[in-house]
């Protein structure tokens, strides 16, 4: 498929997948460095780990292979063709999915911290749809099927502003994500989508990496957490990528160095936040 085919089914459809944009033997990696963090995390105070899964954050500082997840120029091309060219990454999570986890209800990103928060009376209760203000991506480390929790995906929804999802029965057209390992499935924040059942007999295992554009909040302000070497390794536009040039200025304007998100040479003693 051509980048014109996959820009044309994120606006039509909502979502689109990439292939072969790991290799098998980055797929074992990043299996492999997933199983460490959420078993070296299993058990402290708050871990989501539960019979059914575990989610693991903050991966870029977890393992190399992580540092994937903003290395895919064909990935990149198609993030910042829909949010610009000072997207910036939301959250860098994965997800392992147990046999015999039940389906997660449908829903859309945003709801949290972002540009879907039901917030203000005037709003009437609708969200706004008419731009894309972030896209999710899914990276498939394990193959994904119609039986083993694949995402499932309600194409179209992207463009309705009612907050409301059925719940009676799956929307017309439903679809799930199957795709092979090494496959990134990118949607529109604003699409009904969650983890079908796993009817399978092995771990359902992806990254999940969402962006957004530089002025919506993100899940998670990765300017504070990533570690210096890894914003070393990110190279130019490291700043941009964990949202260093999003930040408001929290120094007059005038000390303030937009481009590297922080107050000017002359002004570095007002410095904050610094990873
Ligand atoms: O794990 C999945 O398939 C879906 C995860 C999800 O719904 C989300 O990241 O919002």
């Amino acid at each position: 498929m051509t980048f014109e085919e996959h820009v044309l089914r994120i606006e039509l459809l909502g979502n689109t997948i990439l292939p072969n944009v790991l290799t098998p033997e980055e797929c074992d990696e990043a299996c492999r460095e997933l199983a460490r963090v959420v078993d070296e995390e299993r058990g402290l105070p708050g871990s989501t780990h539960t019979a059914h899964g575990a989610w693991a954050y903050n991966l870029m500082n977890k393992a190399r292979i992580f540092e994937r997840i903003y290395q895919a120029p064909e990935l990149l091309r198609l993030i910042r063709h829909f949010l610009g060219d000072d997207a910036v990454l939301s959250g860098a999570m994965g997800r392992i999915v147990l046999p015999g986890a039940p389906a997660q209800g449908l829903h859309f990103d945003g709801s949290l911290t972002g540009p879907f928060r039901d917030s203000a009376p005037a709003d009437r209760g609708l969200r706004c749809v008419s731009h894309v203000f972030g896209l999710n991506v899914i990276w498939c480390l394990t193959d994904f099927r119609a039986d083993n929790g694949a995402t499932r995906l309600a194409p179209g929804s992207h463009r309705l502003p009612t907050r409301e999802i059925p719940r009676d029965a799956p929307p017309p057209g439903e679809t799930i994500v199957e795709a092979p390992r090494g496959s990134v499935a990118v949607f529109n924040i604003a699409t009904w989508h969650g983890q079908s059942e796993h009817r399978g007999t092995e771990p359902r295992v992806a990254l999940i990496t969402p962006w957004r554009r530089s002025w919506v909040r993100a899940e998670a302000d990765l300017s504070r957490m990533v570690s210096p070497e890894v914003l070393e390794r990110a190279g130019p536009e490291g700043r941009t990528i964990f949202g260093f040039t999003a930040r408001p200025p929290y120094v007059e304007r005038w000390k303030w160095d937009a481009g590297a998100g922080r107050p000017r040479p002359e002004w570095a003693h007002l410095e904050r936040d610094e990873p």
